[in-house]
């Protein structure tokens, strides 16, 4: 019987390093590939431009593998123990870096019934990672712009919006990575379209003076120059008629989800010390407007976000949970769950009941006022999706006021150089 061979693969942009370790791999017996879905490789790294089937159709037709099984974690046991591999194939890069836990499970594993680990040298020149950096290509191609929110949801467990005033804005928060720990690439995965803050740049409150309408039309610098998804907040949606008209604007401009907040009348920051005058919807009319927004779409990955109030307003915990029933059930893609408060223990309390219901809808949180409460708390207490919703805003308002003051004060900029981006920085951007 002729041997059986496991190699994993993400193979999203193919290359002759996938050739030449396939080619090997099938001098050895029968391939199988262990293709690596969404959810296994936003476990390393960034989201593949092509989705699990095209990437499935293009290995199938290769001459080197004889079968394919999908790989769901970057922990191979699974598909280990089902397959018991004489072999196993793999570049000896991953002896370094995010993969070398993954090395060591394989190799433990096959020791069992004496499979082997057969590691070809690794040519540091091809990648798919550096093609695509060479090509700038990035998943988030314009086409499926809308969908990319929700393709990230299926694979990230923890997902960082921010917010971006302008196309500056989201020229660097689009560019701006760090590493992170083990290799691994710390960036923000989309923007946040502000009410607050595109009020505030247009010298307005926020109190609905911009209309939706400017906003959305706004929108389109960011969306024309930046590739990652953008979360829109439409505030309480406005009216029952005009929310058709409200999605069909978004989608066309390319944003992947809408959130609605389910409050009523004029409308005050969140975040005001004092909301006597602000008014909570019904439940019975909010749903229906979330439920007029998901009929709307027309694109099945565009994301209607229910934002509830509860705990802005004071009616507590409770009433939190019953919204969310209803709106979840209404159609709500994703909850919201607001809060001012200087610690996270009422959201973390509505994120464990809500948890238990049969109606549970991935967990929306807005730090500003518990600042304090780190992401890894966030996503331990079933929160996915993080907004910073007005730091940037802030940055830019204290940093423009320190500059204009020092000019003034100093009667020439020299001063102010130092806390500013020099000329060369600003104009190479790209
Ligand atoms: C915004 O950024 O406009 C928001 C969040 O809606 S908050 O300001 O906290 O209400
Ligand atoms: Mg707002």
């Amino acid at each position: 019987m002729k041997k059986k061979v496991y190699v994993a693969l993400s193979a999203d942009i193919l290359h002759e390093g996938h050739i030449n370790i396939l080619k090997k791999a099938s001098k050895l017996g029968k391939v199988t590939v262990g293709l690596l879905t969404d959810k296994a490789i936003a476990e390393y790294k960034k989201l593949p431009v092509l989705n699990f089937n095209q990437r499935k159709q293009v290995i199938k037709s290769l001459k080197f593998v004889n079968y394919i099984i999908p790989q769901d974690t970057m922990d191979y046991r699974p598909n280990l123990l089902k397959l018991r591999p004489d072999y196993v194939v793999h570049g000896d890069d991953w002896k370094k870096g995010v993969l070398k836990k993954s090395r060591e499970q394989v190799l433990k594993t096959i020791k069992k019934w004496s499979g082997k680990l057969i590691e070809p040298k690794y040519t540091k020149t091809i990648s798919s990672s550096l093609i695509k950096q060479r090509l700038k290509i990035l998943p988030d191609i314009r086409d499926n712009r809308v969908a990319i929110l929700n393709r990230l949801l299926q694979a990230k467990k923890f997902i960082r919006i921010i917010e971006s005033h302008s196309a500056l804005v989201g020229n660097i928060i689009e560019n701006l990575r760090i590493n992170g720990k083990m290799n691994t690439v710390e960036e923000f995965d989309g923007f946040w379209s502000s009410s607050l803050a595109e009020s505030l740049i247009r010298g307005k409150p926020d109190n609905e003076s911009v209309s939706l309408e400017t906003r959305i039309t706004a929108l389109s610098d960011l969306a024309d120059t930046t590739f990652k998804p953008i979360i829109f907040d439409a505030d309480n949606g406005g009216r029952l008629e005009h929310i058709p008209y409200l999605i069909s604007s978004l989608e066309r401009q390319g944003v992947s989800a809408v959130v609605m907040e389910d409050k009523i009348g004029l409308k005050r920051n969140s975040l005001f010390a004092d909301q006597s005058k602000t008014k909570q919807d019904s439940i019975q009319n909010f749903s229906k407007k979330i439920k007029i927004a998901s009929e709307a779409k027309r694109y099945k990955d565009f994301l209607i976000v229910a934002r509830i109030e509860s705990l802005i307003i004071g009616t507590g915990v409770n009433d939190a949970l019953k919204r969310a029933i209803s709106y979840s059930r209404n159609g709500a893609d994703l909850i919201l769950i607001h809060s001012k408060d200087k610690t996270p223990h009422k959201i973390f309390k509505f994120a464990k009941m809500f948890k238990k219901s049969k109606y549970f809808k991935p967990l929306i949180a807005v730090p500003s006022s518990y600042s304090k409460t780190h992401e890894k708390d966030l996503k331990k207490n079933n929160i996915q999706v993080v907004i910073y919703a007005n730091q940037l805003l802030r940055s830019s308002h204290l940093s423009i006021t320190k500059t204009a003051l020092s000019i003034l004060k100093n009667k020439r900029s020299f001063e102010a150089e130092k806390n500013i981006s020099s000329v060369n920085e600003i104009i190479n951007l790209k």
